[in-house]
């Protein structure tokens, strides 16, 4: 009889790596029955199966370990700043045997498949070897790069000399001397690689699809700066792990690449160039992986240097990666890497020139050549995240197939479970930041999580755990959302599933950082874990929810705004107030280049007012957008919304001209009212005088308390007979002053336009018989009918949202052309913060559109 059949078990788990054995070990000391099944002779993973020559760890050895065990920690000493494979392998071979892990490990035992028996609450997991465990818990510790991927090129398997793969080298070794060998990739594994394949062979020829962005690790001695920082206090260094953005401690700038001049730019990146850390690019600015500009100074830096090492001009610039951001694919650290190209016996064949044909018998054909080899090394990567996971035939309930549920991409809530699956966990799971991480750190991260959550349903007495439906689309999405501000997605990677054909196109990790991520873990738990439903023999309960609902680089932006502690604007002197709208204001990013902007005074309803006219680059006379600017009638100038007009100006082609009307509380309302009136009809009848076309075309824009006003301005025009406005966008606009209700109790705090502040602006503006007039309350206007067609555009998290979306409805039923767009997750500031938040571009865009329809500007 094969090992395991009909044994009943705790938990089942699956992979003997650094996930396998921490896990093990976590619920031996909950008192569970567990076994750990490994289809190789021996405990290691990663660590056991890639063992090609050069392999080693990138971030440095003593952030990539265990921190669960102090006395591990303190009699382990790494001889490296970046272990080898055999010396990692050592160190986890070391921790199974210290903690007595093997007794519990079935070697050479592959799980083929595992289902769900809803009946008993339980798994019946079964190997190819035979064997069948009963389990209450299946847990898959398989690793995110453990799965080759499958050949993909023509004739693999002709080849009738030695063929080699990374990820599956021969344990004895293999001996290059006097071959001529061929190396096909140039990722990690192959950049690792190469340069020792080099030293041996009498021939190297290196097959590259895709450049990759590589520069020296600098391994040696682990520096006495690190060391000293370590041991000086191991605890506070491991928590400073755990809550760093990567895994590792270190500091992040706040800067903008574009924010510095170039001489300190340059600094930076020779500083992160010397330090030999994988990690130091991504951190030298805030903006590297959000901003293609920002971004492009560190390709260019890092091509300067390919440049300045390969001496043969042809081959140094098919090295230097020119189809993606830096840091999109994964990048490397090398030693002697580039340095390898400039020997006599070692040539790059360029697939971009002359792609790949297929294998041969004797070599290698590409489109343009025929190349006889001995040695063909595959280092042509993994089937990465999601590939081991779906290779064991997973059914959970009602016969529902993992593979077959991730079909169009993998699904799962916190990276850690899926629904349909009860009592699966996956660790460092797609979903996860996981390979986007120190992997020691969220693998730890990862079992405790379980751990602690199996521990908890046997203190309730519950038999099953499952995620909800709601939470795990929320999760994606949010999932998704986070990719989507970075420019991670544009990128043919395997963190896209793009290295595998027919594979679909996902962001497979989570970008939101280790940090942000565990938080999302502990407050899940925190508020009696959020998303999931419990089952027991007692009580069903479930606790359905988003964990994450704001967009991210909202959130990123309400954390930063509340570290500030700034002073609640509604407890201060308008004075203050006013200090204080202009100082947050004057950090920001400046917005795009327009083709000039002038700043002038035009006659209001009861003296001159300010405004500041944006005109487009591109010639000839445009229409006008008449924008009002955001503060709540109180805060604000005609200049306070410049990044935002300035993107109007340039994605609508038409001069924006914003206006400075007057202000409360010195000039209550319906003093600005009068004025935003008075602002359009001059700017109609001036539009020659502006540049703009004589007698052209108008629309009218605003956010906030400028919505009101570009709202009211319209029904004054309208009830005045002219002039004729276009179209009126409205951004988040006040229209009504009642905030009892809706979106006005539901946001009233949290989102930077709270509640009591609104009604601070409105205390400031009108008397409170005043604010059911239309011209305050644009809503209780008795006929809306014949007003200029409208966008409204509202944000989920703000206490106007409802008043907003009202108004579109009421436009809408007086027969007004009226649209209504909702922007999932945003704010009320979201929309015009131009470059901080990156996810409010496709509604900036639309605004622009609908602008550009108004007008008669939309290309066809
Ligand atoms: O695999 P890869 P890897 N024809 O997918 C090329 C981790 N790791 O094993 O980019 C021609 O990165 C492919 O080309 P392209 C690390 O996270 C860590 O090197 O698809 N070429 C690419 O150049 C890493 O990212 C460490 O155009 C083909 C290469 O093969 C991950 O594992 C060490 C091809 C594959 O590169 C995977 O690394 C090693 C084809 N048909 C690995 N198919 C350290 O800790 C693929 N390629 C240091």
């Amino acid at each position: 009889m094969a090992s395991g059949n009909n044994e009943q078990l705790d938990v089942v788990v699956v992979g003997a790596g650094f996930a396998g054995l921490y896990l093990l070990h976590r619920l031996r000391r909950l008192g569970l029955s567990a076994k750990l099944l490994e289809s190789a002779d021996d405990v290691g993973g990663t660590w056991y199966w890639n063992r090609y020559p050069g392999a080693r760890c990138d971030i440095e050895s003593i952030d990539y370990s265990y921190s669960f065990d102090p006395e591990l920690e303190a009699e382990w000493r790494w001889s490296e700043r970046y272990a080898t494979q055999p010396e990692i392998l050592r160190y986890l071979k070391h921790v199974a045997d210290k903690h007595d892990l093997r007794r519990d490990i079935l070697f050479k035992t592959r799980v083929a498949a595992a289902k769900w028996n809803g009946g008993t609450s339980s798994w019946t997991v079964s190997t190819q070897q035979g064997g069948e465990f009963r389990c209450r818990f299946y847990v898959m510790a398989t690793g995110c790069l453990s799965q080759p991927k499958a050949p993909d090129i023509n004739g693999h398997g002709r080849f009738l000399g030695r063929s080699y793969y990374t990820n599956r080298w021969p344990h004895e070794g293999v001996d290059f001397s006097g071959l001529r060998v061929a190396v096909i990739g140039t990722g990690s594994s192959a950049v690792q690689s190469i340069p020792i394949i080099a030293e041996q062979a009498a021939e190297l020829t290196v097959f590259q699809r895709t450049p990759n962005f590589s520069r020296p690790a600098r391994n040696g001695l682990v520096s006495a700066a690190k060391m000293a920082a370590y041991n000086s206090d191991r605890v506070a260094y491991r928590e400073a792990a755990r809550w760093s953005a990567t895994g590792v401690p270190m500091s992040v700038s706040t800067l903008s690449a574009l924010q510095v001049s170039d001489g300190e730019r340059l600094a930076a990146y020779e500083t992160a160039y010397a330090s030999g850390d994988l990690l130091a690019f991504g951190a030298a600015y805030s903006d590297i992986i959000v901003n293609p500009a920002a971004n492009k100074t560190v390709c260019d830096f890092l091509c300067g240097k390919i440049r300045g090492i390969v001496r043969d001009p042809e081959t140094a610039d098919a090295l230097c990666p020119k189809d993606h951001f830096y840091g999109t694919k994964r990048p490397c650290i090398d030693t002697h890497y580039f340095e390898t190209y400039n020997l006599p016996h070692v040539r790059l064949v360029d697939l971009c020139k002359e792609p790949l044909h297929s294998i041969t018998e004797c070599g290698i054909d590409t489109e343009l050549r025929s190349f006889t080899f001995d040695a063909i090394v595959h280092a042509t990567g993994f089937d990465a995240m999601t590939g081991a996971i779906v290779a064991v035939d997973i059914e959970g309930r009602e016969g529902l197939s993992l593979k077959d549920k991730w079909a169009e991409g993998p699904l799962t809530y916190l990276g850690l479970s899926t629904v349909g699956f009860p009592n699966l966990f996956l660790i460092t799971g797609p979903g996860s930041p996981s390979v986007l991480s120190n992997m020691a750190v969220s693998i730890e991260q990862h079992v405790d999580w379980v751990s602690n959550c199996i521990a908890h349903m046997r203190r309730e007495g519950f038999d099953e755990i499952e995620a909800t439906p709601a939470a795990e689309s929320a999760w994606v999405q949010h999932v998704n959302d986070y990719a989507d501000v970075t420019l991670f997605p544009r990128a043919n990677s395997w963190y896209m599933g793009a290295n595998v054909p027919g594979k679909p196109r996902v962001f497979l990790p989570y970008i939101g950082g280790v940090d942000r991520y565990r938080k999302a873990c502990e407050e899940v738990v925190d508020r009696g874990y959020l998303g999931f439903t419990f089952k027991g023999a007692r009580e069903t309960r479930c606790n359905d929810g988003a964990i994450r609902r704001v967009q991210p680089d909202v959130a990123v932006l309400l954390e930063t705004i509340e570290a500030l502690k700034l002073p609640a604007v509604e407890t201060l002197s308008v004075v203050a107030a006013r200090a204080l709208s202009g100082a947050m204001g004057a950090g920001r990013p400046p917005g795009p280049d327009v083709g000039e902007i002038i700043d002038g005074v035009l006659p209001g309803a009861a003296g001159e007012l300010p405004y500041r006219l944006y005109r487009p680059k591109t010639p000839g006379r445009k229409p006008v957008v008449c924008y009002f600017h955001g503060g709540g009638w109180v805060l604000g100038a005609a200049d306070s919304d410049d990044p935002f007009c300035r993107d109007l100006c340039v994605r609508t082609d038409a001069i924006v001209v914003s206006v400075g009307y007057r202000h409360a509380p010195e000039d209550r309302f319906p003093a600005a009212a009068l004025d935003a009136f008075a602002a359009v009809k001059w700017i109609a009848a001036h539009a020659a005088g502006l540049g703009a076309e004589p007698a052209g075309r108008l629309a009218v824009c605003g956010w906030s308390a400028g919505g009101n006003l570009a709202a009211v301005a319209c029904q004054l025009a309208r009830g005045a007979g002219g002039p004729h406005i276009a179209g009126q966008v409205l951004v988040n606009p006040v229209t009504d002053w009642d905030l009892t209700h809706g979106s006005g109790v539901e946001n009233a705090e949290g989102y930077l336009l709270t509640r009591a502040l609104m009604q601070w602006f409105w205390d400031h503006y009108a008397d409170v018989p005043d604010r059911a007039d239309p011209r305050a309350s644009p809503l209780r206007a008795k006929d809306l009918s014949g007003l200029p067609p409208a966008l409204i555009v509202t944000s989920e998290f703000d206490p106007l949202r409802d008043q907003g979306a009202a108004y579109a409805d009421a436009l809408a039923a007086a027969g007004v052309a009226s649209r209504h767009l909702p922007c999932r997750g945003h704010i009320h500031t979201s929309l015009v913060a131009v470059d901080v938040i990156i996810s409010g571009e496709a509604a900036r865009a639309e605004i622009a559109a609908a602008l550009r329809g108004f007008l008669g500007t939309a290309p066809t």
